[in-house]
């Protein structure tokens, strides 16, 4: 691209007479909207488990699941303060439920994922199922679906929430509504949705497919067997074992917004230089390692979580055997034919 025209005293004035009528000078700030690469105002950071779980449960003395709708802290980008995001297109936050709290129902346009990370036991309800929640299970609220939370354990359950909603909010697309009682009614029993459609097998007659994957628990404990039966096998250089949950209708990503996989690394196994224009949120479920993200080193051990920004080299080290689980808007870009990755150093 060419160098940004001089700012002459005539095309100031210019610019400042058109201003009035809503005009701009697109030569004045194409090189800034039309980038040769991804430019993100997102920047690589960790949070630590263990530094901010006391701010989580002192949430739980200061308000009621009730009151609060979701009580939840945001993972705020340190890029993005203030904007309730963790990317440009993704909110994170973690969520606590308190013994037998309820977060009352509601549904919103917004699509959400849940993926445990503290506590087990506790429940989430969607269009009248109830799915006890373990950690490690990746867990779904589709758009526009009903859904409360509960606590039936004796100890607080925390999860990651990822949603789309700066993306919702790009596109002015938000309805939210409550509904009537705390509590949407049951009306199947646990573990329906993993039977008719999480075991290669969909009802024969199955109705349509929707967007969003039907099974809206892919507990862990077959997640992490799976990537383990697989241990013995060729590793990709750049994404150790990786698994993605998918939509068992299409096989294609479990939700329209954000994709989300699963990644074993063996001990002492380190990445070879990987990016995508996909920012991705991680959240670390077994092992301590290290990331280098944009050349800057973050370490990490079971419970952290981590963003990679959009186009920013990051090589993971697992000290140990480390399990990642993670999340992007990469359905959204590839829908669009905007996805892009390169393997290994320019
Ligand atoms: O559980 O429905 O973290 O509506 C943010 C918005 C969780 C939820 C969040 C929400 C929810």
């Amino acid at each position: 691209m060419h160098a940004v025209p001089a700012r002459t005293n005539a095309r100031v004035d210019f610019y400042e007479r058109i201003g009035h009528h809503d005009l701009a000078p697109l030569w004045d700030v194409l090189r800034g909207l039309v980038t040769p690469e991804p430019v993100t105002p997102v920047v690589p950071h960790l949070w630590r488990y263990a530094d901010i779980r006391p701010f989580i449960l002192e949430a739980g003395e200061l308000i009621t699941a009730k009151e609060a709708e979701r009580r939840v802290l945001i993972l705020e980008n340190p890029g993005l303060k203030g904007k309730s995001a963790i990317t440009r297109t993704l909110y994170a936050g973690l969520q606590l439920i308190l013994p037998g709290e309820v977060a009352p129902a509601h549904r919103h346009t917004q699509s959400a994922l849940r993926f445990v990370v503290e506590g087990s036991g506790a429940f989430t309800a969607v269009d009248g199922e109830r799915t006890v929640m373990r950690p490690g299970d990746f867990v779904i609220t589709p758009s526009w679906t009903y859904h409360d939370h509960g606590n039936d354990s004796d100890r607080p359950m925390v999860w990651l929430d990822g949603l789309d909603i700066p993306l919702v909010q790009a596109l002015d697309v938000s309805f939210a509504e409550g509904y009537p009682a705390d509590q949407h009614p049951v009306t199947r029993a646990p573990g329906d949705s993993l039977a008719r459609f999480g075991s290669g097998m969909v009802p024969l007659d199955a109705e349509p497919a929707r967007k969003t994957s039907p099974v809206f628990n892919y507990p862990y404990a077959r997640s992490r067997d799976a990537l383990a039966a697989l241990h013995k096998g060729p590793i990709d250089p750049h994404r150790g074992l990786a698994l993605k949950y998918v939509h068992p209708h299409t096989g294609d990503w479990a939700m329209p917004t954000i994709g989300t996989f699963l990644t074993l690394l063996p001990t002492g196994f380190v990445t070879a230089p990987y990016r995508s224009t996909d920012a991705t949120v991680y959240a670390v479920v077994e092992g301590t390692g290290v990331s280098t993200i944009g050349g800057q080193p973050f370490a990490w051990g079971p419970q952290d979580i981590f963003v990679v920004p959009s186009w920013v080299d990051v090589v993971h080290h697992a000290s140990d055997e480390a399990v990642l689980f993670g999340f992007s808007d990469r359905p959204v870009q590839e829908a669009l034919g905007l996805w892009r990755e390169r393997r290994g150093a320019a």
